[in-house]
C-alpha cells in the first residue's frame, strides 16, 4: 500500500512539473487483435519487377473515400493516375477519370507527374459534403514544372469532361528552387449516379515546390458541418514542406515558418464563389474564397490562406468526431519526420507546430539532429526572408513514435473510430506506421489532454495486432495473427506476383522495403487498410482485446 501511493506521488509529481516522460515507443497493454478481411485487388499499375521506389509497388492506392449519401461505392485513387469506381457489392472496379497524360498516355493531364517522390501523382481526393446534390468533388496531383508542353487537361479518353474554358492559374511563388508542382482542381459532374464523368472542371490553386519530396496532397471537409455552419462546404488542405526544411540552403530552409509561403502548412478556403460570400473575401487567383477568420488574415504580408504552419509533411488528414461531446472534435494532421520523431498532431487555428526549429518534443538543430528545447520556448514569426518582432510559443504534437525498432520510419494515416462494428474500437485512435506496418492505438481523451501546451506530455499508444488469412494456407489452416502488416504486404506481393525477394525500398527501421499501408473509413466510419506493396485494400471486420 504505501508503494503503491509513493509510486502514485512520484507520478503525480512529475505530472505537475511536467516531465513525464515521451512515450517513445509502444505501451504494454493487453493487446487488442484486429480482424482483416481481403477486400478487393487493386489492378496492376506497377510492375512485378522493377526498379526505383514507385514502379515496384503494385498499385500506389493512396485514397479510399466512400460516395456520399449511402451509396454503394467507393471512389479509389491511384497515385499513377486512374481514379477508380469501386463496386462495394461486385468489387469491380471501373476507371471513372485517369490523370495520367504524361509523353502522349491517353490521361487528361501532360504535365502529370509520378516517376519519384513517395507522394507525386494523384495524390488527394474528397467528395464535396453536399456532392448528392452538385456533383463536385476535389483532387490533388503534381505537374512537373520544367515540361514546356501545356499544362491544359486533354479529353480525348474522357468526352464527356468539357475542357472548353479550362484555364490554368498563376503557380502560387515559393521562395528558392523549384522542382515541383501541386495542383488542387474541383470537378462538376452532371450526372452522379452512373460510371462515367460528365461536367466541367476548374483549377481552383497551384503550388510551388521546391523538390520532389513531400507535396500537396491530402485535403479534408469538417463532417459535422451543415448548411449555415461557419465550417460548411470549406476545405482543409495540406502542403508538404517540398522539403525545404531539412535543406542546408539557409533561405529554402525557412519556407515552412514563412507565412508569405503556402508550404509545410495547413491551408483553409472556400472552393465554391458562391459559399459564404458575406464572411470571406475572393483569392488572389479568382477562383476560391478565403474566411475572414482565417488566423493570418488581417497579418500583413502573409498568405491568408494559412490555417497552420510549421508542419515537415503533414500529409494525412482526419477530423476527429466525438459523438457524445461536440466540443471534442478536433483536425487531426499526422506529419512525417526527417530522423527522429514521428507524429501526430491536434491542430489549432493558427498554430506554429515549429518544424524546422522543432521536430517532435525537441529542438531541430541546423545540422537536423535533436536536442532540448530552448531555454526560452518561442520562435519569431517569419514572413518574407527577416523575421518579425512578434514570436510566437510552438504547439506539440500529442502523440510521437521514434525511428526506433519498436517505432518505424514514417506516420500513415490514422483515424478516431466512430462506427458501429467494432465496439473494441470506439474512443481509440488507431494509426499505421508507413514502412514497418505497424498499427497502434491511443486513447483519444489522452490526445486531448496531451494537447496541453507541454512538450513532454504525450498520449500513449499500443500494438494491435492483425488476424489474417494467408491465401497461400490451405482453406482448413484458419487465421493466423501477425504483429505488422509487412509480412502480411510481403505475402501477399508475391501471391500476385512480385518477383523481387523482399518489399521495395530499403528503410532505416522497416530494413527490408517498405509495406506501405494507410487506413480509411468509409461514410459509417468503418476502417479499411489499404496498402500500396501489395496493392490491396482489406477492411477491418474485427477487434477483440485478449
Ligand atoms: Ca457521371
Ligand atoms: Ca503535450
Amino acid at each position: 500500500m504505501w508503494h503503491r501511493r509513493s509510486a502514485q506521488m512520484i507520478c503525480f509529481a512529475l505530472l505537475m512539473a511536467g516531465l513525464r516522460p515521451p512515450a517513445a515507443a509502444a505501451q504494454q497493454t493487453t493487446p487488442l487483435t484486429i480482424e482483416l478481411h481481403d477486400y478487393a485487388t487493386m489492378p496492376m499499375t506497377g510492375v512485378t519487377q522493377g526498379t526505383g521506389s514507385n514502379e515496384v509497388l503494385l498499385a500506389r492506392v493512396n485514397a479510399v473515400r466512400e460516395e456520399p449519401g449511402g451509396a454503394n461505392r467507393l471512389f479509389v485513387a491511384d497515385l499513377n493516375g486512374p481514379l477508380y469506381i469501386l463496386d462495394k457489392a461486385t468489387k469491380k472496379f471501373t476507371t471513372y477519370l485517369d490523370f495520367d497524360g504524361r509523353e502522349g498516355r491517353s490521361g487528361i493531364f501532360p504535365r502529370f507527374f509520378i516517376t519519384s517522390g513517395y507522394g507525386n501523382g494523384l495524390n488527394g481526393f474528397y467528395f464535396d459534403p453536399d456532392y448528392r446534390r452538385n456533383g463536385k468533388f476535389y483532387t490533388v496531383h503534381s505537374e512537373d514544372p520544367s515540361l514546356t508542353i501545356s499544362n491544359l487537361p486533354s479529353n480525348k479518353s474522357f468526352p464527356g469532361l468539357n475542357v472548353a474554358g479550362y484555364t490554368t492559374t498563376p503557380s502560387v511563388k515559393t521562395p528558392n528552387t523549384i522542382q515541383n508542382e501541386g495542383v488542387l482542381v474541383e470537378w462538376t459532374d452532371t450526372n452522379p449516379s452512373n460510371t462515367t464523368f460528365e461536367g466541367t472542371a476548374r483549377e481552383l490553386l497551384r503550388v510551388q515546390l521546391n523538390t520532389r519530396s513531400h507535396p500537396m496532397g491530402d485535403l479534408i471537409f469538417n463532417p459535422t458541418a451543415r448548411p449555415g455552419d461557419p465550417d460548411w462546404r470549406v476545405l482543409y488542405q495540406e502542403v508538404g514542406d517540398g522539403a525545404s526544411g531539412e535543406s542546408r540552403v539557409v533561405p529554402m530552409r525557412a519556407n515552412p515558418q514563412r507565412l508569405d509561403t503556402l508550404v509545410g502548412k495547413i491551408l483553409r478556403i472556400i472552393p465554391d464563389l458562391n459559399e459564404h460570400v458575406t464572411t470571406s473575401t475572393v483569392s488572389e487567383n479568382g477562383r476560391y474564397r478565403i474566411p475572414n477568420d482565417n488566423p493570418f488574415v488581417g497579418t500583413a504580408g502573409a498568405r491568408k490562406e494559412i490555417w497552420a504552419y510549421g508542419f515537415r509533411n503533414p500529409h494525412r488528414l482526419s477530423w476527429a468526431v466525438d459523438p457524445e461531446n461536440a466540443a471534442n472534435n478536433r483536425l487531426i494532421a499526422n506529419s512525417v519526420g526527417l530522423h527522429t520523431w514521428e507524429t501526430v498532431n491536434i491542430v489549432r487555428k493558427g498554430g506554429n507546430y515549429g518544424y524546422p526549429q522543432r521536430e517532435g518534443h525537441e529542438a531541430l538543430k541546423t545540422d537536423n539532429t535533436t536536442g532540448p528545447l530552448p531555454a526560452v520556448d518561442k520562435i519569431p514569426m517569419q514572413i518574407g526572408e527577416g523575421v518579425t518582432d512578434t514570436v510566437v510559443v510552438p504547439t506539440y504534437p500529442v502523440i510521437e513514435y521514434g525511428h526506433v525498432p519498436t517505432g518505424g520510419d514514417a506516420i500513415g494515416s490514422g483515424f478516431v473510430y466512430y462506427g458501429k462494428n467494432l465496439p473494441a474500437l470506439r474512443g481509440k485512435y488507431i494509426f499505421t506506421d508507413i514502412t514497418t506496418g505497424h498499427i497502434w492505438w491511443a486513447d483519444y481523451k489522452e490526445m486531448l489532454a496531451a494537447d496541453d501546451g507541454k512538450p513532454g506530455t504525450m498520449a500513449k499508444f499500443h500494438e494491435v495486432r492483425i488476424l489474417w488469412d494467408d491465401p497461400n494456407d490451405t482453406p482448413d489452416a484458419g487465421k493466423k495473427v501477425y504483429e505488422t502488416m509487412f509480412l502480411i504486404n510481403e505475402v501477399t506481393y508475391h501471391f500476385r506476383g512480385g518477383k523481387e525477394e523482399h518489399l521495395a525500398s530499403r528503410q532505416t527501421i522497416a530494413n527490408q522495403g517498405r509495406a506501405d499501408d494507410r487506413l480509411a473509413v468509409d461514410g459509417s466510419g468503418e476502417l479499411y487498410l489499404y496498402s500500396k506493396s501489395d496493392g490491396m485494400i482489406r477492411q477491418v471486420v474485427g477487434a477483440t482485446v485478449k
